[in-house]
C-alpha cells in the first residue's frame, strides 16, 4: 500500500532572507541564527538543512574551533527538537572556488574544494546527520574550451570516491541544476548524476536530490525525474518549490505557480512511500521581495500547507478510474479528471 509515510518537513536557513538580489539591498531586518531555529516548529518543520557555514561561522579558521562551533549548533537545534537533514559544502563564494570546486583548473583550488568537503563531513558527523549534498554550482564552464570536460568527469567521480573513503557512513546526494551560476554546468540534471553515482567506489551511498525549479530549468518534468531517481533507490531528498518559465532560479512558493506539476509531484511522493525511510520533504523556496518582515515565512508555511492539501487530493483520486481511463486510452478524459479533483469537482 502506497503512502503510509508521514511526511516530515524540512528547509534550510538560507530560506528565511533578507529580500537582498543581484539588483538591490535587503529589503528585510536580518533574522539572528536563534530566531530562525525557533521558527522552524511554529512553522510545522522538523527538519533542518545546512551549509557548512550554517553550522559555523567559517570553515577557514582551525579545526578546534569548527568542533566547537558545530558541537554548540548541535546543542541549539538538540534544544529546539530539530533533526539535522544534511549538510552541503558551500563551494560557489570563497575565491578559492571561482573556477569551481573538484573541476577547478588550479590543483590549489581542487584542494581547497576536497578539504572543504572533508571539513563538511566532519561537521555532519558532529551535528548528527551521515547525508552531504552537493550543489555542485561552480562546476562548469561560461567559455566551453575553458576546461577539459572529459577530465572535468574523472575529478568528479574522484572527488565523491574520497568523501566516501573519508567516512564509510556518509551519503553523497547531488542536487543537479543545469545553469545559474554556470553558464552549462556539469552533470545538468539527475539523469547525469545517477550515470556518475554508478561509477563511484560505493554506489551504494551515492543518490539523489531533485528540486523541482532545477528540473524545470533543464526542461524536464520534476515528477517523472522523481519517478526515475526512485525506480534506482536513490530519491533520498527532495526541493519542492516551483518556477514560472525559463527564467533565473525563482523558488516560488510550492504549487504556486502549477498546480498541476505540484500534484505530479505529490502523487509520485505518495505512491511510492517517499518519506518511510526517514526521507525529509524539503522545501527550497524563496520569499518574494516585496514581503514585509513580519509574513516573511509565508512562502514556507504556505508550500507545506499547499503539499498537505495536495495529498488530501491525491487520497481521493479514483484509482479505478485512472487505470480504465489509461485502457481505454482516453487520456483527455484522464487529464480532466484530474483537473477536476483539483478544482474540488470530482
Ligand atoms: C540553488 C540550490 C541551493 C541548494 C543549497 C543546498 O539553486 O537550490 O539552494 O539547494 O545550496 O545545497
Ligand atoms: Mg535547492
Amino acid at each position: 500500500m502506497a503512502g503510509k509515510a508521514v511526511f516530515r518537513f524540512s528547509f534550510g536557513p538560507w530560506n528565511i532572507h533578507d529580500g537582498a538580489d543581484v539588483f538591490g539591498p535587503p529589503v528585510r531586518k536580518k533574522v539572528e541564527r536563534a530566531q530562525k531555529l525557533a521558527l522552524y516548529k511554529k512553522l510545522g518543520f522538523d527538519g533542518i538543512q545546512f551549509h557548512d557555514d550554517d553550522v559555523v561561522s567559517s570553515v577557514d579558521v582551525p579545526h578546534d574551533q569548527i568542533v566547537k562551533e558545530a558541537k554548540e549548533m548541535k546543542r541549539l537545534i538538540d534544544g529546539e527538537g530539530l533533526i539535522p537533514e544534511f549538510v552541503a559544502p558551500r563551494l560557489w563564494e570563497h575565491p578559492q572556488t571561482i573556477d569551481g570546486g573538484y573541476t577547478a583548473n588550479d590543483p590549489k583550488d581542487r584542494e581547497y574544494a576536497l578539504e572543504r568537503s572533508r571539513k563538511a563531513i566532519d561537521i555532519a558527523n558532529i551535528i548528527g546527520t551521515r547525508n552531504i549534498v552537493l550543489w555542485p554550482a561552480r562546476e562548469g564552464v561560461y567559455v566551453n574550451e575553458s576546461k577539459d570536460h572529459r577530465l572535468a568527469s574523472e575529478r568528479f567521480v574522484a572527488a565523491v570516491d574520497m568523501m566516501l573513503g573519508y567516512d564509510k557512513n556518509i551519503r553523497v546526494l547531488g542536487e543537479m541544476k543545469p545553469n545559474e551560476p554556470m553558464d552549462h554546468a556539469y552533470l545538468p540534471t539527475t539523469g547525469h548524476f545517477l550515470a556518475l553515482c554508478y561509477k563511484t567506489v560505493d554506489p551504494s551511498r551515492v543518490g539523489i536530490l531533485i528540486e523541482s525549479a532545477h528540473a524545470l530549468l533543464a526542461g524536464l518534468d520534476p515528477a517523472i525525474e522523481m519517478a526515475y531517481a526512485i525506480y534506482h533507490g536513490k530519491l533520498w531528498s527532495v526541493h519542492l518549490n516551483d518556477q514560472n518559465g525559463l527564467k533565473f532560479d525563482e523558488d516560488r512558493a510550492f504549487g504556486a505557480v502549477n498546480l498541476k506539476r505540484a500534484f505530479d509531484q505529490v502523487f509520485v511522493l505518495w505512491e511510492n512511500d517517499f518519506g518511510a525511510s526517514g526521507e525529509f520533504v524539503g522545501l527550497d523556496v524563496k520569499a518574494l521581495r516585496t514581503q514585509k518582515d513580519d509574513v516573511a515565512t509565508r512562502h514556507l508555511s504556505n508550500s507545506r500547507k499547499i503539499f498537505l492539501d495536495l495529498v488530501e487530493v491525491v487520497k481521493k483520486v479514483d484509482r479505478k478510474k485512472i487505470e480504465q481511463l489509461r485502457a481505454a486510452r482516453d487520456y483527455e478524459e484522464l487529464e480532466y479528471y484530474i483537473v477536476s479533483c483539483l478544482m474540488g469537482r470530482a
